[in-house]
């Protein structure tokens, strides 16, 4: 820990500025080695103009930069810390990355190593620090709000609050082990019980939120569905807005699914274009052996989707395969309005990927239904399975103390419960889930 650390902190290649960061206790050292000699540094937190110079050859001039110091404590890390705004040329990055590397105990940072530094000289806490992961790979409005109120604590704050109101109620269990000199387990258990299933009560509910949190930091899943010819690949293209699935009227024409990124209205969105429905057609050649793969992964996906498009050719009679996949989360529509009058019950959209007619409804159905299922709430959801598996794990442990023997189970339940909600925000022992969380990080973060 005591290295002083430095990375690119904005993107390799050129570009108008680039910013490189040190942190650690030599950082400010080696700004005044790239310095002209005997130069006083400029005071912490004023962004100064500076003339920085290869520390191995006298005079040879790098770039005309702009520095910025930070003293620990109050800095990002915690830690000294120098920011180098330079222009953004790759012998100009190089030069200084080069000389950095040359000053003692300095290295270069690994992956979310400066965020790392920070949580662990108490700046911030896991969730936060995952948030920080969230925001930089944020694409949609959605996302970065859930990703600016995590980092704000939105979370930790509910987290730390349950895991206080255990550690008291542990507490109270223990000093009654601890001291009672009468044996009456039961009547502390009574005391503690409607504290201890209101907590879980608590718990279970923000867990059952049909993963919103999680499925608005992933993307939420659509899939379209339906027979061959229907349209599934016309219409992928046409939301994607480019040519990423063959069209065609060649029946088995898409086999493997097709996956494009999306944002609708400001959420996520993984589209999937999936292989026409048709497995009773298909016999035992090469090529039908593809496509009946190719049906089986459509089927699979129909079933991990979040929104289902079942999408039928309004020209001939509905497709039974397709008419077999409808549950809540399926919109219905009839493609090819063009062909011909489709006499539909209102329960379908009817459109016609060919002449554009209905796709804006479709795009707004589609972007209630995602509303309906992420929607607007009061409480922050949870964000990652790893916040859900910990959460699930305490219910657990307070269901066991709940029902546990004696006392002295039941206190060593509340102590597991209280590490697994403390281990989501690590403000108990964490070391294990450190690398975990911090290698989906980018260097200079
Ligand atoms: N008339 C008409 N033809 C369409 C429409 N949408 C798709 N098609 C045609 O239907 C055929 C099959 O389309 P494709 O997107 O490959 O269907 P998929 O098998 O469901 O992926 C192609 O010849 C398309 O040009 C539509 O709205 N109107
Ligand atoms: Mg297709």
């Amino acid at each position: 820990m005591h290295d002083t650390i430095y990375a690119l902190s904005t993107p390799p290649g050129r570009g108008g500025i680039a910013v490189i960061r040190a942190s650690g206790p030599e950082a400010w050292e080696g700004l005044r080695a790239l310095s002209p000699q005997g130069k006083k540094l400029p005071s912490p937190r004023y962004a100064t103009y500076w003339n920085l110079y290869d520390p191995e050859q006298t005079g040879i001039l790098l770039d005309h930069a702009m520095v910025i110091l930070f003293e620990g404590p109050h800095s990002f890390t915690g830690e000294n810390i120098v920011e180098y705004h330079l222009h953004g040329g790759i012998s100009v990055v190089d030069g200084i990355l080069k000389a950095l590397a040359r000053r003692p105990h300095h290295r270069l940072a690994t992956p979310g190593e400066f965020t790392r530094r920070a949580f662990e000289n108490g700046k911030m806490d896991l969730t936060s620090a995952e948030a920080i992961a969230d925001l930089i790979h944020a694409e949609t409005e959605e996302q970065r709000k859930q990703a600016l109120q995590q980092m704000g604590g939105s979370l930790s704050k509910i987290y730390d609050a349950w895991k206080d109101r255990l550690a008291h109620l542990l507490a109270l269990m223990e000093a009654d082990l601890d001291f009672s000199d009468q044996d009456l387990p039961d009547d502390l258990l009574l005391r503690v019980r409607p504290d201890l299933s209101d907590l879980m009560e608590e718990i279970i509910h923000h867990l059952d939120d049909n993963r919103r949190g999680e499925m608005l930091r992933d993307g939420i899943k659509l899939v379209i569905l339906g027979a061959p010819n229907a349209g599934k690949s016309s219409l992928t293209n046409t939301l994607a807005q480019r040519d990423v699935a063959i069209v065609s009227p060649l029946e088995g024409t898409t086999r493997d699914i097709i996956d494009v990124h999306l944002n609708l209205g400001g959420y996520p969105v993984i589209l999937s274009d999936t292989a026409g429905l048709r497995p009773e057609q298909l016999g035992h050649t090469g090529q039908h052996a593809i496509e009946s793969e190719g049906i089986k992964r459509a089927i699979q996906r129909a079933e991990q989707a979040d929104i289902k498009i079942l999408l039928f050719d309004g020209s001939t009679s509905p497709d039974p395969n397709t008419l077999n996949l409808i549950d809540e989360s399926s919109i219905l529509v009839n493609n090819k309005s063009d062909l011909q009058k489709i006499s539909s019950d209102g329960a379908y959209l009817n459109i016609s990927v060919k002449t554009g007619e209905g796709l804006d409804q479709l795009l707004s159905q589609i972007i209630e239904m995602i509303k309906t299922k992420i929607g607007q709430h009061e409480t922050p959801s949870l964000t990652k399975a790893r916040h859900r598996t910990a959460l699930e794990k305490t219910t657990e442990a307070l269901s066991r103390s709940m029902t546990a023997p004696l006392p002295e189970l039941a206190a060593e339940d509340l102590r597991l419960a209280v590490r697994y909600l403390g281990s989501i925000t690590g403000r108990v022992d964490v070391e294990d889930l450190l690398d975990m969380i911090f290698r989906d990080f980018c260097i200079g973060k």
